[in-house]
């Protein structure tokens, strides 16, 4: 059928299974072919394709409130729901958002885009329920990988003693991004391979339909008599499962039951991540959870990569790798981001110095804390994604005076992933805290001579920014120390000064000398502490000076130098160029920062005007 038809989801009604059947494969060739021009989560979708048509053949969506964890394998959602012919616009400036987004449909109650906020927004909902005495459902669709955080666990928590009827659908693709780790994945993997789920899956084809739903019900009934208790039954819920999530007749049948039950009820689907296209089915390390265009008749990715570019987190992890040569103390914590980070290579050559936690970003940093008091610690962690760990910070890491490296990756404008994910509120919400250092460096050289300061030369905590950007792999032999907060200085005997730091140093640096202009620049590698003595030469020059930030411009680096101004009653004029007190959408950097008058074009009309 041509999706790009499909207005609301209450035709699915009227198709028989046959029909649905080919409606799954109908979506997923759209999203395979889609996603192969705009890139975007490709596996995730392609595992919850039977899942979400059957979500919406049995509930009444908007009324019944469907909420995706993380949000990122929503797309058939959105398809279903009326969005098809948006797709070509996905995650792109002014587009249709990778994630639920309230603003772009009424079948969106909740966003997100960071994981595990699904179980606690049913929770809200379904007090709401409660209280106004209605009967639609709340149901929260959730990945084995999401389920590990702590957040999960709080709500599973409070729902599995109330008197509520949450739905809760565990989406088990034995993934995380990379390999799901921890416990609970065992206990998954214990299920997922129990003797009644192999053979319900061989003889479901053969059994009339009413009979494999008997056998399950039958075979849970045996369970809780034989005590075989899942962690769900302990936390109050009516557990079914393991069900195969792409036969379509038993997610049907599932569904049904627990649309029908009044209690907290957990269906636990086994679905399988990249299913239909061998590429993403075949995936080990996580290349196919988000992918960038590829041609999808090869599966070759259409790399956008610049010859003789890296991307910051390579560069970052490039270091690492040598330190783990030379340093018996090192050891890597990260948050279930192995591959964003680019650290594939080093967790082959070093398992041993890497621990990979899972979606636990307040566990990562509290851990790493006390790790720390015998260790070296890296612990690289997205700008955003450590807005989870902010008390670990404060009141674990620093607080204790313990040292640990945080490699703040995606700082600034992350680009298709939108305001979820814009790393652009670290430096305010890391810069008031006691005993934490943050630098950015604006090449890779400068990147190898900051991380040895962070290593040996302070023995404060420290924050590395660095951006999703592209840089130039440059080389260097020998580089010299940096042993103390040092900004650069490129004096142009200019009437204005611009002061900036990371890919804007780069970038402003290169505007400038293309265009011979008289602006003397500054790269401000040490955000905090600030270098005081070349401030102190910027106010001595007497000139309107302006600060470039790649982030809000409430309580940037810009706010820092007006705070030591104020402090020490000293005068400059200043201007800070920065995003505004509002959460920025998703699409690409050029566009973003053309909205807001921060390309390069527009940042010196401003400053020569
Ligand atoms: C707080 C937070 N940390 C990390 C991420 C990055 N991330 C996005 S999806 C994902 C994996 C989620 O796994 P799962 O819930 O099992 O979903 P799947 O994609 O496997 O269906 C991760 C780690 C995130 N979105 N939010």
């Amino acid at each position: 059928m041509n999706l790009e038809d499909i207005k609301n989801p209450k035709f699915l009604k009227d198709l028989n299974l046959t029909k649905l059947n080919e409606l799954s494969n109908d979506i997923r060739n759209f999203l395979i072919d889609n996603i192969s021009k705009t890139g975007g989560h490709l596996a995730s979708n392609l595992g919850v394709v039977e899942l979400t048509i059957g979500l919406h053949k049995v509930f009444d969506s908007p009324k019944d409130r469907i909420v995706f964890d993380v949000g990122h394998q929503s797309y058939v959602h959105k398809i279903l729901t009326g969005r098809a012919k948006q797709f070509s616009t996905l995650r792109q400036f002014e587009g249709l958002s990778g994630y639920q987004k309230r603003s772009e449909s009424e079948h969106d109650h909740w966003e997100a885009g960071h994981s595990s906020t699904a179980i606690a927004a049913i929770s809200g909902f379904e007090v709401t329920r409660k209280m106004k005495n209605e009967t639609y459902k709340n149901i929260a669709v959730v990945g084995d990988g999401s389920l590990n955080s702590g957040l999960s666990f709080e709500a599973l928590n409070f729902l599995g003693h109330s008197d509520l009827a949450p739905i809760i659908i565990l989406n088990d693709n034995n993934r995380s991004i990379s390999k799901n780790v921890g416990r609970l994945n065992k206990l998954l993997n214990n299920m997922r391979s129990s003797k009644f789920y192999a053979y319900a899956k061989k003889s479901r084809r053969k059994l009339p339909k009413f009979i494999y739903g008997l056998k399950v019900r039958l075979a849970n009934m045996i369970r809780g008599f034989a005590n075989n208790i899942t962690i769900f039954d302990e936390f109050g819920f009516s557990y079914y499962g393991p069900i195969d999530g792409h036969d379509l007749k038993a997610v049907i049948k599932f569904l049904k039951i627990a649309k029908n039950r009044n209690k907290p009820i957990v269906l636990h689907f086994v679905t399988t991540k990249g299913k239909g296209y061998l590429p993403a089915e075949t995936d080990i390390d996580g290349s196919w959870h988000g992918v960038g265009p590829f041609d999808r008749v090869n599966g070759n990715l259409i790399s956008k990569n610049k010859e003789n570019y890296l991307t910051w987190s390579n560069i970052i992890s490039e270091y690492i790798y040598n330190q783990a040569e030379i340093n018996d103390k090192l050891k890597v914590i990260v948050p279930a981001m192995i591959v964003g980070s680019g650290l594939q290579r080093f967790q082959k050559d070093f398992p041993e110095k890497i621990i990979d936690v899972g979606i636990c970003e307040a566990f990562s940093v509290c851990f790493s804390a006390a790790l720390s008091e015998e260790f070296d610690i890296f612990l690289p962690i997205y700008s955003s994604f450590l807005q989870r760990a902010y008390d670990q910070v404060v009141h674990d890491l620093t607080r204790q005076k313990l040292k640990v490296i945080l490699g703040i990756d995606r700082a600034g404008i992350v680009g298709g992933d939108g305001d979820t994910h814009q790393g652009i509120y670290d430096i305010a919400f890391l810069k008031h805290i006691p005993n934490i250092e943050i630098i950015q460096p604006s090449n890779k050289e400068e990147a190898w001579q900051l991380l040895d300061y962070a290593f040996k030369y302070t023995d404060k905590s420290v924050a590395i920014r660095y951006s999703r950007n592209l840089v130039k792999n440059t080389s260097f032999n020998k580089y010299q120390a940096i042993t103390k907060p040092t900004w650069k200085e490129f004096n142009q005997d200019g009437d204005v000064n611009l002061i900036c730091y990371g890919d804007n140093f780069t970038r402003m640096h290169n505007y400038i000398k293309k265009h011979k202009l008289r602006i003397n620049l500054y790269n401000a590698m040490f955000i905090k502490p600030m270098d005081t003595i070349t401030i102190d030469k910027i106010i001595s020059l007497n000139k309107k000076t302006y600060v470039l930030e790649d982030v809000t411009k409430i309580s940037g680096l810009g706010s820092s130098i007006l705070e030591y101004l104020a402090e020490n009653d000293k005068h400059l004029d200043i201007k800070i160029l920065g995003l505004p007190d509002e959460f920025i959408d998703h699409g690409a950097q050029d566009k973003i920062y053309q909205k807001y008058n921060l390309d390069e074009e527009s940042i010196i009309k401003t400053i020569l005007k």
